[in-house]
């Protein structure tokens, strides 16, 4: 029988899974909707059989027809919700943040450590698509050698009027310190966030671009230019660097077209017309990372169903990369680098 989830807030996360599980999803169906809108997790449940909204997201975890959770709320809202889950003893795949600070993040991994199995996996889903699991698979088996050091470009064409200096790290960067993590298998001792002259088409007050600095545990480097205001499109790259050579991937070829350029083909010259040659870059992260988060919530779901119920990044993930953002955040206040502060997995059995 399949998987009967509730998918917590339909915006555009939380719809755009419900529409995967639907169409695309094997051995699962959503039989629940919650939104902080009621009307908005009505109209989209009244489009599916056999699935209904309800109102309090607490009451939807603990619902009867549900057997696992997906969270697409707001972050503020995680912590609770995760509890719940908890308590429930229900699997569950949240979207990043874990939680919206450090000690609750950790708060909810001691909890699950203490339930003695594991229940929640986070939506780091960069590391479910092909190109992230190409290069992590060179990196893990030795094509180059030591892997020294990487660049990262994180481009959003723009991001909602609430988004803050500090979201940019939180919201966005998180990504890189995540895949940082995957592909180093290392945590990172260290963060320096550098704010160049701003985009003047920023709104006011964002210090945007931003370029970080990581250092990791073992002395490898990482920077990356997080931009979200380029105008541009949605644009996610990566290039590592080891002993032995290095690899790049997002380089959004896409369709490439070769046009004739309106401009020169009037110059009367047939011999000497320059044409132009143009790719197609995705919009945002929904097409970017689509087959990414097909496979995510595939292999999340087969998980569940074999009594796994995890496969992919956890609390601890969740964890580690909100004590890089909280140290990015004072970094982005100080200028400084600033020291990571963790505790030790080993501190917590079963974490
Ligand atoms: C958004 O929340 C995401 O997770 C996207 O992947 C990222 O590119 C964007 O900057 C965030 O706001």
């Amino acid at each position: 029988t399949d998987l009967r989830i509730a998918v917590l807030g339909v915006g555009m996360m939380g719809a755009d899974h419900v529409a995967r599980i639907t169409e695309r999803t094997k051995g699962a169906t959503v039989t629940v909707l919650n939104d902080y809108l009621p009307e908005k997790a009505e109209e989209l449940a009244a489009t599916i059989p056999g699935c209904r909204a309800i109102n309090d997201p607490l009451d939807a975890i603990a619902d009867p027809d549900v057997d696992a959770v997906i969270l697409a709320t707001p972050g503020p809202t995680h912590e609770k919700q995760l509890l719940a889950c908890l308590e429930a003893g229900k699997p569950v795949m949240c979207e990043k943040p874990l939680t919206t600070d450090v000690a609750t993040s950790l708060e909810i991994v001691k909890r699950e450590a203490e339930l003695g199995r594991k229940l929640i996996q986070v939506g780091f889903m960069r590391r479910f698509d092909h190109e992230y699991e190409q290069l992590k698979g060179l990196i893990d088996d030795g094509t180059f050698g030591q892997p020294l050091l990487a660049h990262f470009v994180h481009r959003n064409p723009a991001v909602p009027p609430n988004f803050d200096s500090a979201m940019i790290v939180k919201d966005s960067l998180v990504h890189e310190v995540d895949a940082t993590r995957f592909f180093f298998d290392e945590e990172i001792t260290s963060v320096q966030i550098i704010a160049p002259g701003s985009n003047p088409n920023a709104p006011e007050g964002l210090k945007d671009p931003q370029i970080a600095i990581f250092t990791t545990e073992s002395g490898r480097h990482v920077d990356v230019e997080c931009f979200v205001t380029t105008g541009v499109a949605y644009e996610v790259r990566t290039e590592l660097v080891g002993e032995l050579g290095s690899a790049f991937i997002g380089l959004d070829q896409g369709l490439i077209r070769k046009q004739r350029n309106p401009v020169q083909s009037d110059t009367g010259d047939g011999r000497k017309i320059a044409g132009i040659s143009t790719g197609d870059i995705t919009p945002s992260f929904v097409e970017r990372f689509g087959v990414a988060y097909d496979v995510e919530i595939q292999r999340w779901v087969n998980a569940v169903r074999r009594g796994d119920n995890v496969d992919g990044p956890g609390a601890w993930d969740g964890y580690a990369a909100a004590a890089v953002c909280a140290a990015g955040v004072k970094a982005l206040e100080t200028g400084q680098p600033q020291t990571v502060e963790m505790v030790s997995r080993a501190s917590i059995p079963g974490a």
